[in-house]
């Protein structure tokens, strides 16, 4: 038996099972957005491409740090309210976890769930993917783990339903959607209420707060976020050949408060010229490359993404200083014909 299916991007479908995806292929997709984002008016880049090997790792280390909010109360929320949303998970479920990293908050969920049939967690990071999902199949000898490595913004068609006694729940935790412009962000849940049809999505958001604590959140005093942010130059050079001098931009994040996001960038400190490929980009001193948005949320505005999205919006939990939150959405039944 087969451990794990990939898809590509341009292939969603179950039936059609590809090796995953070329290196080439990747380093010629981040080479064709790099250059049509440096191409722009004003510079920008897909926060996508900040997650190699050591941008993971920095993320990792981002997601411990005392001005980083969101992990630990997601965490905290997961804890306090495991066993109601076990309720509404219900027996023999199947979930499947979209961008899911080191699982470490499904198992919050699995530890309560009664008798979990089947887990997918879908990753574009092979390697980590199928790593985790060992780690859970030894932790849970009696839960079904099909990996699937892929794009999760792109996967339109999940594998066959094995739980037909129980309900097919999506997890999307740690505020990913808000790294999602509005439109991907509705197109992606749009995509999620037709894929989970019949069962509903647990979905983790960060919300709307004081301007200074986001702000924080942001520029931490250690600096790993700066790192985090420059280390896109740095993998650029690695694996494009370009010739950013990363000691020449300067970390730059903050609240946009209009569109209720931070946002971030990478200035340049001088002007200069950068070499991609056969192209070369001239930046002004002061001129940004924008590497990331991170929308933040409001009760209302989930409330219409979810239901423009297709999906009912039934219970939401949350901390005592409503900093982050987690809803539950109630996708449209299966289709009968
Ligand atoms: C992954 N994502 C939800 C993080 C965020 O908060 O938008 C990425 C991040 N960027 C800087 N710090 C963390």
């Amino acid at each position: 038996m087969k451990d794990y299916i990939a898809y590509t991007s341009a292939e969603t479908s179950p039936e059609a099972t590809p090796p995953p995806a070329l290196p080439d292929l990747s380093h010629q997709e981040f080479l064709r957005d790099l250059m049509l984002g440096l191409a722009q008016q004003r510079k920008s880049i897909s926060p996508k491409y900040f997650y190699d090997a050591r941008g993971s790792q920095l993320f990792d280390r981002i997601c411990c740090l005392p001005e980083y909010y969101p992990t630990r109360t997601e965490l905290a929320i997961l804890h306090t309210n495991a066993r109601a949303i076990a309720t509404h998970i219900g027996p023999h479920a199947e979930i499947v976890e979209f961008g899911a990293g080191s699982m470490e908050k499904v198992r919050i969920l699995i530890d309560v769930l009664h008798s979990p049939q089947r887990y997918v967690p879908i990753d574009i990071s092979a390697e980590h993917l199928l790593e985790s999902a060992n780690r859970m199949r030894m932790a849970y000898p009696a839960l079904e783990v099909e990996p699937i490595v892929a794009d999760y913004s792109q996967i339109a068609v999940l594998p066959p339903d094995v739980a037909p006694q129980g309900r097919r729940v999506g997890f999307f935790p740690g505020s990913t959607l808000g790294n999602f412009e509005p439109n991907e962000a509705l197109q992606f849940l749009q995509m999620c209420a037709t894929a989970l049809a019949g069962g509903a999505m647990l979905l983790g958001v960060d919300l709307v707060k004081s301007p200074d604590r986001l702000h924080a959140a942001y520029n931490d005093s250690a600096g790993i976020t700066a790192d985090f942010n420059r280390n896109l130059l740095v993998r650029a050079n690695r694996e494009l050949g370009t010739n950013f001098q990363p000691d020449q931009f300067a970390h730059s994040a903050f609240y946009n408060a209009p569109y209720q996001r931070i946002e971030m960038h990478l200035v340049s400190t001088c002007q200069q010229t950068v070499n991609v490929g056969t192209a070369a980009f001239a930046f002004a001193e002061g001129e940004t490359l924008h590497t990331e948005n991170s929308y933040k949320f409001t009760a209302d505005s989930l409330h219409q993404l979810a239901h423009r999205a297709g999906f009912t919006p039934g219970p939401v939990w949350t901390d005592d200083d409503n900093t982050f939150s987690l809803l539950w959405l109630d996708a449209p039944p299966r289709s009968t014909t």
